[in-house]
């Protein structure tokens, strides 16, 4: 697969677990495959940098009685990298700080939690930090060496025990690998074996030798844990959109179906008010034309055609408040005119009076009459404003899905690299 390729595989996946790209990355890592990482955790001056070189042989990483690593600095020797980290500080989370814990959940297969023995206790920000590499450990298999380093420092045996039990009490079932970087560099340029032992260093070298004959099979397991996490967790994201997807359409059809049930019944009972009003009446009047004489005059026709009018008006108002109540309303924004007072649904429908008797056969009496304004008012629903909303979250929703589908997918591509 090419990179390009792969990039995008990563990019379809952070598009709907952007909280992943880290472990994105770690996989990257652990695919290519590279030579594996120690690394060294801890605050500074701690002893880390001269921990690390001594454990190589050679005088590879910058050491002082000051703040000194303030990058990370890496070394391969004897097909291994070694990474020497910034210190971290217990009182400030710095830019340091963050650069250090970035490296170890990143690039390490194998930890060293250095304390300095004359500091005695951990303190709080050391206590949870080796409980989350701890925790890690468990899960992924990356395995983390507690050291207690510059054991030199200590007066004698009663002191060293002293501290190893505060912090045995702090993180129970430690192995402490006690070492003094200053002894064995002493007893190598002195030739002293007993020193040589003394100083722990031989002991954790040997240590970190059968463990990094582990990290092979650390590290397929954790490419095998971090796939199933993210497939599981596309898994899970996408059974809730289907989840959301169906209760949003039960809602859609539940309020159409609704909506159209009311308004049936709505028409139905303007309708059947009017027939009866059209029935009652007698001769029809409102068709003769008034002459010029009946300007001032109440004629029969004048009489009728306002009966008619206020009938009409009396349904429409009727089927207005069962309109308002879904939501019906204003025309939908893009079929609005200047004339706001005409902006309204039921003028688009109905007009804006009525006068004779055959309309409002026409539009109440006669099955095709009552079906257009069912159709009408139905569409007119369908662009109201919640309708919209709705079918505008539906389609989010798809496409959320659709999204998940996609990095599932690539998710699979990775794998498949992998
Ligand atoms: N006595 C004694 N001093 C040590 C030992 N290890 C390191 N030191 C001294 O402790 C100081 C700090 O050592 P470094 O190895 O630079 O410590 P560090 O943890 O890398 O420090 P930063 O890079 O600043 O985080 C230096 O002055 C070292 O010489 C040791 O085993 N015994
Ligand atoms: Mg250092």
């Amino acid at each position: 697969m090419s990179s390009e390729m792969r990039e995008q595989a990563a990019r379809d996946v952070l598009a709907v677990l952007p909280d992943r790209a880290n472990d994105l990355v770690r996989l990257r890592i652990l695919v290519d495959g590279d030579e594996p990482v120690v690394t060294v955790i801890g605050k500074y001056n701690h002893g880390k940098s001269s921990l690390l070189n001594e454990l190589i042989g050679r005088e590879t990483f910058a050491v002082s009685d000051r703040r000194e690593t303030v990058s990370l600095a890496d070394n391969v020797h004897r097909g291994v990298r070694w990474l020497d980290a910034p210190g971290l500080d217990a009182d400030v989370g710095t830019a340091d700080d963050r650069h250090a814990l970035q490296a170890v959940w990143l690039r390490s297969d194998i930890r060293l939690f250095v304390h300095a023995a004359k500091e005695g206790e951990l303190d709080e920000k050391e206590t949870a930090l080796f409980a989350e590499l701890n925790a890690d450990g468990a899960r992924t298999r990356r395995q983390t060496f507690f050291v207690l380093s510059q054991a030199d420092q200590l007066a004698d045996e009663v002191e060293l025990d002293k501290v190893c039990t505060a912090i045995g009490k702090q993180a129970p079932g430690t192995e402490l690998n006690v070492v003094s970087s200053m002894r064995n560099r002493k007893a190598l340029e002195g030739g002293k074996q007993l020193l040589l032992e003394k100083s722990g260093i031989p002991a954790l070298r040997a240590a970190l030798h059968s463990a990094l004959e582990r990290v092979p099979q650390a590290r397929a397991h954790e490419v095998a844990l971090v796939f199933d996490d993210i497939r599981e967790e596309c898994r899970a994201l996408r059974a809730g959109h289907e989840t959301t997807l169906a209760a949003l359409r039960e809602t859609q059809q539940r309020q159409a179906l609704e909506f159209r049930q009311g308004l049936k019944a709505v028409i139905e009972k303007v309708s059947g008010d009017i027939e009866a009003m059209l029935n009652a009446l007698g001769t029809d009047h409102a068709a003769i034309p008034d002459s010029a004489q009946d300007a001032y005059a109440i004629t029969a026709g004048k009489v009728e055609r306002g009966h008619i009018q206020i009938a009409y008006s009396r349904a429409c108002i009727e089927m207005d408040g069962f309109l308002v109540g879904h939501g019906v309303d204003g025309l939908p924004p893009e079929q609005e005119t200047s004339s706001r007072r005409m902006n309204s649904v039921m003028i688009a429908v109905m007009g804006v009076s009525v006068k004779f008797r055959k309309d409002l056969r026409r539009m109440f009496c006669e099955a095709a009459g009552r079906e257009r304004m069912q159709r009408e008012f139905t569409h007119y629903y369908e662009l109201s404003d919640d309708r919209r909303a709705l079918a505008g979250r539906i389609a989010q929703t798809q496409a959320a899905i659709v999204a998940a589908e996609q990095a599932s997918a690539a998710l699979r591509t990775l794998e498949a690299r992998a």
